[in-house]
């Protein structure tokens, strides 16, 4: 894919801009720190930011799964991969109403609606503020990640109680390209510009182990941590390599140089709730615990991603009490900044 590829800073959405701002070179110097060094200045700023230490349980439901038209070398849900996913239609709201007060019961405090789409019709945008309205009014947090977005749907989504929104830049703007040929990283900011706009806080994150090198992870760091303001939630997944897709011989991550990633997002942007995302089957005990103590202080929480696998309720409820960590517990009150 040789798409040409915008190497654009986001335009300065709404919000005043952040007090600090990361070249990507010094963000690579992060990077590169001697790995104590850097997990040991990463809990020192999390631990200022986050004294209470608790994990955030976020729940996710492919509320509309497969038949994608664009090409994301990464994505099962992509209709020209040969993956085995079925395209299915847009669930209905009582399904998804069960779905999230299962994940309440079990203690998520916020839940977040896939649809494996390019950009939402009007007419889907209006059926999935029915979805989200529903789901705020269990209680729980509100996330939906849709593709691309016109401003007008971001304000809809926004007035059906919309929290959060995710959209992720994936990768390194000049790395962008080799991995998804359908849409531009343009495309992203300014579906995440809208999403600002319109008052809807923003998740944003990226994808480690695409045959990046450190330098686009280290761009991929300064982009979000240059968004002004920067992303309130920030996923950090480590690639599913899905049979099927073009990245499903990729090499695999060092998980040391994951944790480091994860590291670096929390220094660059201390008061962001940092998700471990996908790739926690792959990772074990001891390197999420590592994570924890790097900054990550949220995870993705039921036994299923989007469509991909995920640790059960059982081995997180087990992991989180084997290292003394909290789950958040009451859904925050909305607009706040973590
Ligand atoms: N279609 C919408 C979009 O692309 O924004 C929303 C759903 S899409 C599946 C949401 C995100 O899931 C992608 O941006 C990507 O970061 C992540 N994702 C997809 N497949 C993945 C995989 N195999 N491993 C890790 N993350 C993946
Ligand atoms: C994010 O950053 N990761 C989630 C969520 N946002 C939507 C998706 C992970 C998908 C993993 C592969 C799959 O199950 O489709
Ligand atoms: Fe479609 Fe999103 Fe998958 Fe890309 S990541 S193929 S846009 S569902």
């Amino acid at each position: 894919m040789n798409h040409a590829v915008t190497l654009h800073r986001p335009a300065a959405p709404v919000a005043a801009p952040t007090a600090v701002r990361w070249s990507v070179e010094a963000v690579q110097a992060l990077l590169d720190k001697p790995f104590m060094e850097l997990l040991f200045e990463a809990q020192t700023v999390h631990r200022r930011h986050f004294p209470e230490g608790d994990i955030e349980l976020a729940t996710l439901l492919s509320v509309k799964t497969g038949g994608c038209p664009e090409n994301c070398g990464y994505c099962p849900q992509a209709a020209e991969f040969d993956t085995g996913v079925k395209a299915q239609k847009l669930m209905e709201v009582d399904e998804v109403v069960r779905a999230a007060q299962a994940a309440k019961d079990a203690g998520a405090t916020r839940f977040c609606m896939g649809a494996a789409w390019r950009a939402p019709k009007d007419r889907d945008v209006e059926k999935v503020a029915v979805l989200v309205e529903a789901v705020k009014g269990l209680g729980l947090q509100t996330c939906a990640t849709l593709g691309m977005l016109e401003p007008h749907h971001a304000e809809q989504l926004k007035n059906a109680g919309l929290d959060y929104y995710n959209h992720n830049l994936d990768t390194a703007p000049e790395y962008y390209a080799d991995v998804v040929g359908t849409r531009t990283y343009q495309d992203r900011l300014n579906t995440l510009a809208h999403v600002r706009a319109a008052g809807i806080s923003v998740c944003c994150g990226g994808i480690i182990g695409m045959g990046e090198t450190p330098v686009h992870r280290a761009g991929l760091i300064a982009q979000l941590a240059n968004m002004a303001p920067y992303p309130e939630s920030v996923p950090i997944n480590s690639l599913v390599r899905v049979p099927g897709t073009p990245l499903a011989d990729a090499d695999p991550v060092d998980p040391l140089d994951f944790v480091r990633v994860i590291a670096v997002a929390r220094i660059t942007m201390p008061t962001a709730r940092v998700r471990l995302s996908a790739g926690r089957q792959q990772l074990g005990d001891a390197v999420q615990a590592l994570c924890f103590m790097a900054g990550a202080n949220s995870i993705f929480y039921g036994d299923k991603l989007l469509v991909t696998g995920n640790p059960d309720v059982e081995a997180d409820v087990q992991l989180l009490r084997k290292l003394g960590l909290k789950a958040r517990q009451v859904a925050a009150t909305h607009g706040e900044h973590a």
